[in-house]
């Protein structure tokens, strides 16, 4: 056995952990808090000399080749080794605590200067973040080694440095024992990839901090320290202003230690459950709207710098997030002061995983009672309470920690007790959760019991049950690709119950590798086993940016409800802090899209209370399209928005004298004339082969009636039932349908097409008849009246695909917009006029899929026509084909089409987030067996 798998050996000479802090040399400096500042701090970040050896074996006792690298980094973003991406199988046999003979070994090397001033202290050296495990050597000789990739690693260094240049070597090895407790869903990236830097301490200095400030006392283990409100010595704390996460108001506590002065941000909160099983922060019920975070960057793996965590969480906040589960382990320390200061409710999560004992066996599951889980094993005990240990320690001080998480998805067993229990006993003033637990119904110790992707029914079920513990879902909502889908109805169900409070969406963040601009996941780097792109699910995109769902999950989270009855508008007051008179709520009312009526109002609402306004507006007797009340509560930003219909009669534009085009039949073809056009309709295909307006062609191709969309990733389980992939048994083959015209007649001035639609090797699904008819100012009505058989699976859509001209990139909408919109993700978008582009409707999923869709369309005019309805319908145009989109494995592979795709649907099914989650809702499913969809196509304006 080597020592890396020595589980005695964990690490040698290692700090007991402590609260993370800086220490200062000036009260002043303290008070500012730029740690860069004190003269105790120096930060080693920067560029290093590197040797990277494929083999650890083959390290020389000196090297004589360096190459340079940065720290913090994963050597595998600078081209040593390569990122390898697996979810739950481990990248190596599971053989705890064995890992791979050919161990991959990066060495490091800093030289740095210290003067007498450091000398006459001790010095002691910080590592953040090492993967998987390091061996620190200072001016040669081995300090000590240290395992735990996501948590800190402190060495007292003072015996081995001198007056003047020193030198650091760092070894760090790719697998070590450690690496069987951190089977992440992440690609697995190695090095020092966190901040690394030297403490100059006072002898005697104090080494441990611990602060607790409840909603009313505080107190810190250190005699001597003073509290500051900004800049201002605090005499008396009476009545402190408290934290929450709407209000994060901080007080500076500082220690002082000999020459030491301390800072910690502290802020007064506590911690409760009621009786009915609700969190309380203060005494408040709180619902907590979470999101799953990784540390995770494009170009440097799993560095996050500080200014990059910011700019997440400002993000978050902006998307109404007001809570966050570290998955699957501990950030980097600042991430907790940035959550302190901005506000945010934590849940901490150590760093242990070992999902891959679930396929050790082949398949996947949980055999918890087999002793091959090392959750159960005695020798695996210390590693497994040291994790939660070292996380409680460094992070103990932090207001904005609610809740403790003893890992992720690792079974369950004794080492789980252990650590339950040391936690519990440790810190009483947070609750401590365990997924796991759920593996024996979560017959032990947790405060709080979890689930991830439990279908709706299954937590009210929960909900109503004897079990008074909250329930949190600490995963739901699987974000992956165009998706998440159905965080509404979610939190529909979460509204109801006291005892369900709330959860965090999977995840935050893409985890891709940008590389040549292209965006990269498992399988693109040659690993032997990965998991494609499962690292591409996040609510937004790798770059931070939003996407529909990124938008729908912030309406879902949004702090207002509102609701009219006439014009008496009752606005509910979400938020648990904040009085609403703190924003501007603003009204409109839009009438075909124009704006006739408008106001702001203040509204002056205590925290979850509701008030009523009445509003002044006059209806219209009718309207064209649709009449609407739009509301939005501005800030800083838009922080919430709700639209209402009016009830408004509709009255479409009807011409008085209708009289029919003219219809000339010659062979295989109907000639249709009438003012300034001349359409010719193909009997043998039944649809127009041309459409001649004003002279000009509008068609690129004949339209054709279709189902498929390009499968989102939330479609991958259905996707095998509806179209021919590898398995060519299971689907309808809707991607491979055949379209066929049993009749086309032409009869009193109305074309009569049956037909059906069917996939390769099936029946078909779709029986149908269309009638078109063609008014003398070249309107073409068209009705389709269908029937899906009953043994199908429901559609992936249903519409008409017509295909323009590529000039026609430009076009307009009366719908919901201006961002893509399902029938299960709409919240975040509103029924209005719009102007768009195929390029502005184009999302750039790292995987291709279905994406653009419009609900709730009236209108649409593109080319010189103008689709209308009485109903509404569904709508996407494209420069991209579904079948290009279902083919491309990443957006660099996509070619655009000759033509611009426009789809004017019955229908398009729902969105959900079935890539992790449970099944699309029925109510979201084109499950209808009779068909009826009725639009018409006009030149435009001659209506
Ligand atoms: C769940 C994991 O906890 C999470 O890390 C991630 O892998 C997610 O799945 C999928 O993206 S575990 C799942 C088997 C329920």
């Amino acid at each position: 056995m080597r020592s890396y798998e020595d589980l005695n050996l964990i690490q040698m000479n290692r700090e007991p952990q402590r609260a993370y802090y800086i220490p200062y040399d000036t009260l002043e400096k303290a008070l500012e808090g730029n740690k860069e500042k004190s003269a105790y701090y120096k930060l080693l970040n920067g560029e290093w000399k590197f040797a990277y050896f494929e083999r650890d074996i083959d390290v020389p006792q000196v090297i004589a080749k360096w190459d340079k690298i940065n720290v913090p980094s994963n050597w595998q973003m600078y081209g040593y080794d390569v990122p390898y991406y697996t979810n739950i199988n481990y990248p190596y046999p599971v053989d705890p605590p064995y890992v791979p003979d050919d161990n991959p070994c990066g060495v490091y090397s800093l030289d740095f200067d210290l003067d007498n001033k450091w000398i006459d202290r001790d010095a002691y050296i910080v590592f953040e973040g090492v993967n998987s495990c390091l061996y620190l050597y200072v001016n040669d000789i081995l300090v000590g080694h240290s395992q735990g990739s996501h948590l800190q690693s402190e060495f007292n260094i003072s015996k081995y440095v001198k007056e003047g240049t020193n030198n650091l070597t760092v070894k760090v090895l790719k697998w070590c024992a450690g690496s069987y407790l951190e089977d992440q869903d992440f690609f697995r990236l190695s090095g020092i990839f966190r901040d690394v830097y030297l403490l100059s301490r006072d002898k005697n200095c104090v080494k441990d901090i611990e602060i607790h400030a409840d909603s009313k006392i505080l107190t810190v283990s250190e005699k001597d320290y003073a509290i500051y409100d900004g800049l201002n010595k605090i005499e008396k704390l009476d009545n402190p202003i408290l934290w929450n996460s709407e209000k994060p108001y901080l007080y500076t506590v500082i220690v002082k230690s000999f020459t030491e002065y301390i800072p910690f941000k502290v802020g007064f909160r506590e911690v409760s459950v009621s009786e009915r099983g609700e969190l309380l922060i203060n005494g408040v019920s709180v619902k907590l709207k979470g999101v799953n975070r990784h540390d995770t960057h494009p170009v440097l793996g799993h560095y996050a710098p500080y200014e990059y965590m910011k700019a997440e969480l400002l993000k978050m906040k902006e998307l109404n997030i007001n809570c966050i589960r570290t998955s699957h382990y501990p950030p980097a320390p600042e991430f907790f002061n940035l959550c302190d200061e901005i506000g945010f409710y934590v849940v901490e999560e150590t760093d242990i995983e070992t999902h891959g004992f679930g396929t050790r066996n082949t398949g996947c599951g949980y055999d918890i009672e087999s002793s091959d889980w090392i959750c159960k094993q005695k020798q695996w005990e210390n590693a497994f309470v040291e994790r939660a240990e070292r996380m409680v320690e460094r992070d103990k001080n932090h207001s904005c920690i609610i809740m403790w998480s003893m890992g992720n998805e690792s079974g369950y067993g004794s080492n789980h007790d252990a650590m339950i229990a040391w936690t519990k006993n440790r810190d009483k003033s947070r609750l401590v959760h365990y997924e796991g637990a759920s593996l024996i119904e979560d017959k032990c110790d947790v405060d709080v019991v979890s689930r991830m992707y439990t279908s709706i029914d299954k937590i009210e079920e929960h909900a109503t049950n004897a079990d008074m513990r909250p329930f949190f879902l600490c995963e739901y909502s699987h974000a992956m690709g165009n998706g998440p889908g159905d965080a509404w109805d979610y939190w529909q169900t979460i509204y109801k119950y006291p005892k369900l409070i709330g959860g965090c969406v999977w995840e935050w963040a893409d985890h891709t590798v940008l590389e040549d601009g292209v965006y990269k996941y498992g399988g693109d780097f040659r690993e032997i086993t990965h998991d494609g792109n499962f690292c591409c699910d996040g609510m937004v995109f790798a770059d931070r940016s939003f996407k529909a769902g990124s938008l729908e999950v912030k309406a879902v989270y949004q702090y207002i409800k509102t609701d009219l009855q006439g014009n008496e508008l009752s606005v509910t007051n979400l938020y648990d802090f904040t009085n609403l008179s703190e924003y501007k709520l603003i009204w409109k009312v839009q009438c075909d899209g124009q704006i006739i009526k408008g106001g702001e109002l203040i509204c002056d609402i205590e925290p979850h209370k509701t008030k009523k306004y009445l509003l002044d507006f006059i209806l219209p007797k009718s309207c064209k399209l649709g009449c609407y009340l739009d509301i939005s509560l501005m800030g800083e930003y838009e922080a919430a928005m709700e639209q209402h219909r009016l009830p408004v009669e509709i009255k479409e534009n009807t011409c008085t004298f209708i009289t029919s085009a003219e219809f000339i039949e010659e062979n295989n073809s109907i000639k249709i004339t009438g003012e300034n056009f001349t359409y010719l309709f193909n009997k043998h295909y039944g649809n127009f082969s041309s459409l001649i307006i004003d002279g000009e062609e509008r068609l690129a191709a004949m339209p054709k009636l279709s189902v498929w969309r390009a499968p989102t990733d939330n479609d991958r389980n259905i996707k095998y039932r509806w179209g021919l992939f590898e398995d060519n048994m299971r689907g309808e083959n809707f991607n491979r349908i055949f379209s066929k015209v049993y009749s086309c007649e032409l009869k009193e001035n109305k074309i009569i097409v049956n037909g059906s639609l069917a996939g390769i090797s099936r029946s078909p699904f779709l029986r149908f008849s269309i009638t078109y008819e063609v008014l003398s100012y070249g309107e073409i009505k068209l009705k389709l009246q269908g029937s899906v058989k009953d043994s199908s699976v429901y559609l992936p859509r249903l519409g008409f695909e017509f295909f323009m001209p590529k000039a026609n990139e430009e076009f307009k909408y009366y719908g919901m917009g201006p961002v893509e919109n399902y029938i299960d993700m709409y919240h975040h978008t509103k029924v209005g006029i719009y102007e768009s582009t195929t390029a502005k409707e184009y999302v750039p999923y790292i995987v291709p899929q279905e994406h653009g869709n419009h609900t709730k369309a009236k209108l649409v005019e593109i080319g010189g026509l103008k689709f209308t309805a009485e109903k509404e319908f569904d709508f996407n145009i494209s420069r991209y084909s579904s079948e290009t989109l279902t083919n491309a494995m990443h957006a660099d592979e996509l070619i655009e089409s000759d033509n611009i795709i426009v789809r004017i649907d019955y229908k398009n099914s729902g969105i959900g987030s079935n890539s992790c989650g449970p099944e699309l809702l029925e109510k979201y499913r084109l499950m209808e067996k009779d068909i009826k969809f009725e639009f018409s196509i006009a030149p435009m304006n001659k209506i």
